[in-house]
């Protein structure tokens, strides 16, 4: 906010709950920039109520799917988002959720906070280790790279598949093998989930893909929802034919499909990704710094699109 006031008056909406779209239309109405996250839908309709002087819609966020891009910009108006800043934030929360599914620790919590008696022995509550299990990741990125890189210290193989291969040193650093889709999908141990929502990636995760995984493999979600069909998921799990997943991301968010809070082998987050204080601040920073460079006439540091 500090930023974003020394370049200009700042109305700040409501975050309790989300707008609607004529709430959402009314607060951006003559404002020359919009400041985003995640749930705001961005598209021509809201362009045109902002009217003619908008100049930026920013995204508090690496991924923009809420934003339609050509239609926005179409109009003139540049599109920015925050990359590299979230990338640590987002790979921690992947390692922590892996280990949670991993190590039951879910249902280890439930447990003791249930107040129910246990007694240790020697197969009481055993999870599976991580140390030489195939890591398949999809979407090799920033985020994708720095997950497979602290899963090797984890002991884990790294093997990878998405639109292109990574470049030689990283799949060098890595050790990493780049696998068509269903190589990755039929071998890998984990699958974390690093690419960003297109109409390429919606429902990646499908019946059959799900059929194709290990009926031991977990599958982590921090990238997007919808990348994975969140019905077809709950019934792979309730089946056996998967071994478990955890999601930080979820198909109709903030909704959770009800069925997957009925497993003791799906542990949840409500999109803590890059929730840390050090992140977000970061964050909020960096959208701020591309709305300051565009009203001052300059280059943004983050344009999605030119
Ligand atoms: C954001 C995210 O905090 O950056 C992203 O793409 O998913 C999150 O970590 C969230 O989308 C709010 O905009």
């Amino acid at each position: 906010l500090d930023v974003l006031r020394q370049a200009g008056k700042v109305h700040v909406c409501p975050q309790d709950r989300p707008l609607t779209v004529p709430e959402l239309h009314e607060a951006v109405r003559g404002a020359h920039a919009i400041v985003t996250m995640l749930h705001d839908r961005v598209d021509a309709d809201l362009v045109a109520a902002a009217g003619p002087q908008l100049e930026v819609v920013a995204n508090v966020a690496v991924g923009y799917d809420n934003i339609d891009v050509p239609a926005v910009t179409e109009r003139g108006v540049i599109v920015t988002n925050t990359p590299g800043v979230l990338v640590d934030a987002t790979a921690d929360l992947a390692l922590g959720l892996l280990l949670m599914v991993t190590r039951r620790l879910g249902e280890g919590e439930r447990l003791l906070r249930a107040r129910r008696p246990w007694t240790f022995h020697l197969d009481f509550m055993l999870g599976t280790g991580l140390q030489n299990k195939i890591l398949g990741i999809v979407g090799l990125g920033d985020i994708g790279q720095v997950v497979a890189r602290r899963a090797r210290a984890f002991g884990m193989n790294i093997a990878y598949t998405g639109r292109r291969r990574a470049a030689a040193e990283v799949e060098a650093e890595l050790d990493a093998r780049f696998l068509s889709q269903d190589e990755l999908l039929r071998t890998a141990d984990v699958v974390s989930l690093h690419c960003p929502l297109t109409e390429q990636t919606r429902h990646l995760i499908d019946e059959a893909a799900l059929a194709t995984m290990k009926p031991t493999a977990v599958l982590v979600n921090t990238s997007r929802g919808p990348v994975v069909d969140e019905q077809a998921l709950a019934k792979a799990l309730r089946e056996g034919r998967i071994g478990g997943a955890a999601l930080d991301v979820f198909e109709h968010e903030p909704e959770v499909e009800p069925a997957l809070l009925d497993l003791d082998n799906v542990v949840v987050a409500p999109h803590l990704g890059s929730a840390t204080t050090e992140t977000r601040t970061a964050m909020a920073e960096l959208a701020a710094r591309n709305v300051a460079e565009i009203l001052a006439g300059h280059e943004p540091p983050n344009p999605v699109h030119r």
